[in-house]
């Protein structure tokens, strides 16, 4: 007896405490998060392994940077903040670049990274991966924090959560370092540490003189145009948007990530007359939108200036989350600062039922100009050029997504990207996925796999051969995980085109790859399904056969190396190709 009292001494003391792991775990999961996106190694190998244990989703990639970008993306999808779990230095500095990401383009994320010990990393006596990882993700993140008591993992986790979706949603940093995770505290005091935050995303009411102000603007419009950019479909207050569009009568821009927040079908929609619209209205109201490079900074000649700084003449009526954002390219004369979903709420109950339509000289000329442009493209889509370009292969994809309008779409690319925001059509809110704010490659498959998991239905990605080629490895984690995701990889042998030649004739050129190289053989290695595409028909087959059997599939679409344009559609922002001119 006497033996075994202190073995059982010793369970019962065990059963009582927590350590730094549990804390974490049991922190996430009080806040209702469930999946955690990551890349397992020292200090967190067994982090991902409890996690998983204890029930929620562990997602694991082969390289931190799409583990991030899936992460960034759930944020978008879900308004709850995407976990991405990393190593430290190599791991971390892989998964910074998401997080970065996230902060521009105003997703909630936490970037958790393991990192080596304190003391040693302070006094740079080299420690494993040693990294001052707290410093170098300040500047990129919107907030960074550091644990290094397992009392304190409530609060830094909460604290974190409370910074990404709060207001202006963003990327924060959460160091964990090695020590914290093996840290026991008694269980029940643990458990009391632990923070279960409370309304993370506060509304924040607009002010009644910013809408009253707003509203006389749109009333006093002769050529309203209304934006809504990806802020807007963040929001999820797609009802009301829609009441808002469809009560006021004015014509509406979405931007690439807004597409779908009402069909892009929809009679109101000027996508097809964008560069009518922008330079013609005189009253704009930016819903979630920000006029930077996307939408030419507010000035110049895409907005009827003379030259490339000039006021086109327009007043903005801007609703945004952020107080600073107002003014920052050209004078907003109407800034309605507040949550979207309580700013169009706000403006709904001030225009009433009985709001005067736009006049209907601007109607009637947006619709000509738009109608004009969609038959011309019409009959471009309707060629069947052999080898097949971007227009032939697109129009597949854009009847797939019209008979799968609850399919999320990803996209990335610049000729694939351009053609297909113009292309294809989006029915639903928050089903297209893209480059967005920095315009960056490698999004593709973090996106696919955090898609496939939050929307819980099928994806199709349409990538340009070199934008895939930047986490084209996760194809075995689609793979892996057996997630019903067809990529369609737009194959025009490089970058842009695939014809340059290095003038001196030793190399290839820089913008080239392989010719006709066979992605889709990449995804057989794994199990996936690949296929060769040459002609529309082909691709047709192939995307009915991946979203009826759901198995991960690749298409490698053959498309025309003449084909594309440098730059796809932002020509104009390159240096060299801006002097030929
Ligand atoms: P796009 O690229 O589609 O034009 P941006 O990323 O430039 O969109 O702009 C999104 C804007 O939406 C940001 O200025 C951000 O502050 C704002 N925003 C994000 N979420 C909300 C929200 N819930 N309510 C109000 N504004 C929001
Ligand atoms: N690196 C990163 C991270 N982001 C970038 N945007 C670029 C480089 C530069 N870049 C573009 O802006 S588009 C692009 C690069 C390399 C690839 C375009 O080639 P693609 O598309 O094959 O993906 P198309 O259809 O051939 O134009
Ligand atoms: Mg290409």
């Amino acid at each position: 007896m006497g033996t075994v009292e202190p073995q059982i001494a010793a369970a019962d003391a065990k059963a009582q405490t927590a350590d730094g792991f549990k804390l974490v775990i049991d922190a996430l999961k009080l806040n209702g998060i469930d999946t955690i996106y990551g890349l397992p190694g020292i200090p967190i190998t067994d982090l991902t392994r409890r996690a998983q244990a204890e029930g929620l989703r562990v997602l694991a990639f082969r390289h931190e940077q799409n583990a991030g970008y899936a992460a960034s993306i759930a944020g978008f999808l879900t308004q709850k903040p995407g976990i991405c779990l990393t190593v430290s230095a190599p791991g971390f500095l892989n998964g910074l670049n998401a997080l970065a990401h996230a902060t521009v383009n105003c997703f909630p994320m936490i970037l958790i990274s393991g990192s080596s010990e304190r003391e040693i990393v302070d006094l740079q006596q080299g420690d494993y991966e040693e990294m001052d990882q707290l410093a170098i993700a300040k500047p990129v993140a919107k907030a960074a924090f550091r644990v290094l008591h397992a009392e304190d993992i409530g609060v830094g986790i909460a604290r974190a959560i409370r910074a990404a979706v709060s207001g202006r949603p963003g990327g924060v940093y959460l160091d964990l370092p090695a020590k914290l995770f093996a840290q026991s505290i008694d269980a029940e005091l643990g458990k009391k540490t632990l923070i279960k935050v409370v309304d993370a995303a506060p509304k924040q009411i607009p002010a009644p003189e910013a809408v009253k102000r707003a509203l006389d603007l749109l009333r006093s419009a002769k050529k309203p145009l209304i934006i809504l950019g990806k802020g807007a479909a963040y929001a999820q207050c797609d009802t009301e948007i829609r009441a808002l569009i469809e009560k006021t009568g004015i014509p509406y821009l979405p931007m690439s990530m807004a597409k779908g927040l009402l069909p892009d079908t929809h009679e109101q929609c000027a996508s097809a007359a964008r560069s009518f619209v922008l330079p013609g209205a005189d009253v704009v109201m930016l819903v979630g939108a920000r006029l930077n490079w996307l939408l030419s900074h507010g000035k110049g000649k895409t907005w009827g200036g003379k030259a490339a700084k000039d006021w086109g003449g327009q007043k903005f009526i801007q609703i945004d989350i952020s107080p600073q954002e107002a003014d920052s390219n050209v004078r907003i004369d109407a800034p309605v600062v507040g949550d979207i979903g309580s700013c169009v709420s706000a403006l709904l109950s001030g225009i009433g039922s009985n709001f005067a339509k736009p006049p209907s000289e601007w109607l009637n000329a947006v619709s000509e100009k738009k109608n004009a442009n969609i038959a011309k493209m019409g009959e471009t889509l309707a060629k069947n050029p052999s080898p097949m370009n971007f227009h032939s292969a697109l129009n597949v994809v854009r009847d797939i997504v019209k008979a799968n309008p609850d399919a999320m779409f990803v996209n990335e690319g610049a000729n694939a990207l351009d053609f297909a925001r113009s292309i294809v059509d989006m029915y639903k809110p928050r089903k297209r996925i893209d480059v967005g704010t920095w315009g960056i490659m490698g999004v593709g498959m973090g996106y696919c796999v955090a898609a496939a998991v939050v929307g819980k239905g099928p994806v199709i990605a349409v990538e340009g051969d070199s934008a895939f080629g930047f986490s084209g490895m996760e194809v075995e984690t689609i793979c892996r995980y057996n997630l019903p995701v067809c990529i369609v990889i737009m194959n025009n042998n490089g970058v842009y085109k695939g014809t340059d030649k290095d003038p001196t004739g030793r190399d290839p050129a820089p913008t080239v790859f392989v010719k006709g190289a066979r992605y889709d053989k990449l995804m057989e290695a794994f199990g996936g399904v690949g296929v060769n595409a040459s002609t529309p028909a082909e691709l047709r087959k192939a995307m009915e056969e991946a979203i009826r059997s759901g198995k991960p599939t690749l298409i490698n679409a053959v498309i025309d190396e003449t084909a594309g344009t440098e730059s796809g559609r932002i020509t104009s922002l390159n240096p060299t190709a801006g002097k030929k001119k």
